[in-house]
């Protein structure tokens, strides 16, 4: 048996190792239980006696050589196996971040956020109710009798005989007037519902602002300073304001504000059908009956109420002509404000 070939031949075979697997078929090849290398020293029995120790000898020398490269190569393969894992898992702490998309305020969101700060400014809280409504807070505290035109089955949503989805936010004022003494002054943004059809100015749920103002000596005058500082505040400085007489139920004398229209700046085009003003809200000095229905002596207080149309006014305000374009939440709408 020629030791030296098979040391050489062995050798040669861990040094073309790739993995650990062919590492460990070459160690059972040679050092395994019927390996070559356990067969040659099973095999030294069967010598004469006296070359039994040099064959052991040489044999175990060529043992331990092949032993030792085989742990070497070993080591080498775990090394590159390593080396391969770890560039597989390598994370690149330098490549930019991936940006979460970012939400972004509704337009109605951004308007009824600017309305209720400018009447922050001015001294008002804003209050706020519940949206499904006794029949009482909604229509016979502000006025308007189980007999009037607004109270139709139509246009307001019943949930029962003395329980309506309010029509508007007015209820929130009786509410405070029940439970605050004057001086009052309460903003009230919310939703509202009326049982009308959709189209692009009409939709069965929209938007209110509406405010309330009591105190000793309120005036007309009061109204008309507060909602024309209002309208430069909201549409610029140079819009100017005009009031037209009206009838509400709840107000007496009742007015609606009218401001130089905002995309034509007064000079008439078809947003302001060529009249050079747009009606932007209700208002008037609230009834001496409605102020003694919530418990507050029309003798010793005034007020003056308004309310506008949110969605209205975001509309005109944007240049938005459908509705129903607030309430599909489309991103691509919603992004542009
Ligand atoms: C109380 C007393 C009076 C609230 C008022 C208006 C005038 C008004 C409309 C504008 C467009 C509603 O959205 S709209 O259809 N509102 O014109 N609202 S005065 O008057 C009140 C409210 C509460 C206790």
């Amino acid at each position: 048996m020629d030791l030296d070939k098979i040391r050489i031949e062995a050798e040669s075979e861990i040094e073309g190792a790739h993995d650990r697997r062919a590492l460990e078929e070459i160690r059972v090849k040679y050092l395994g239980k019927k390996g070559i290398i356990t067969s040659a020293l099973k095999g030294i029995g069967g010598l004469p006696k006296e070359d039994r120790p040099a064959a052991g000898e040489r044999i175990n020398a060529v043992k331990v050589a092949i032993e030792e490269k085989l742990n070497h190569k070993l080591k080498v393969l775990e090394e590159k196996e390593l080396e391969e894992k770890l560039k597989q898992e390598y994370i690149d702490i330098t490549v930019p971040g991936r940006r979460p998309g970012l939400g972004h305020l509704h337009p109605l969101t951004i308007v009824r956020e600017e309305i209720t700060e400018i009447f922050m400014g001015l001294g008002f809280s804003i209050a706020e109710g519940p949206e499904i409504e006794y029949d009482y807070y909604n229509f016979e505290a502000l006025n308007i009798p189980r007999d009037h035109p607004a109270r139709d089955i139509q246009d307001t949503f019943y949930i029962n005989d003395n329980i309506v989805l309010r029509t508007h936010t007015s209820p929130v004022q009786v509410r405070t007037m029940e439970k605050q003494k004057p001086p009052i002054r309460v903003i009230v943004p919310g939703r509202v519902y009326r049982s009308d059809d959709i189209d692009a100015t009409h939709s069965p749920v929209f938007h209110q602002v509406e405010g309330l103002v009591i105190d000793r000596g309120v005036t007309m005058g009061d109204l008309k300073g507060v909602l024309s500082l209002f309208a430069r505040q909201l549409f610029g400085e140079d819009t100017k304001t005009k009031f037209r007489p009206h009838y509400f139920p709840f107000t007496e004398p009742s007015a609606e504000m009218d401001v130089t229209c905002m995309a034509c700046k007064g000079r008439g085009c078809r947003v302001c059908k060529g009249t050079g003003w747009i009606e932007i809200l209700g208002s008037g000095m609230v009834h001496p009956r409605v102020l003694s229905m919530s418990g507050i002596d029309p003798n010793e207080y005034s007020g003056f109420a308004f309310g506008m149309g949110l969605d209205r006014i975001a509309m005109l305000k944007y240049g938005i002509d459908d509705l129903r374009l607030f309430f599909e939440n489309d991103i691509r709408f919603i992004k542009q404000f």
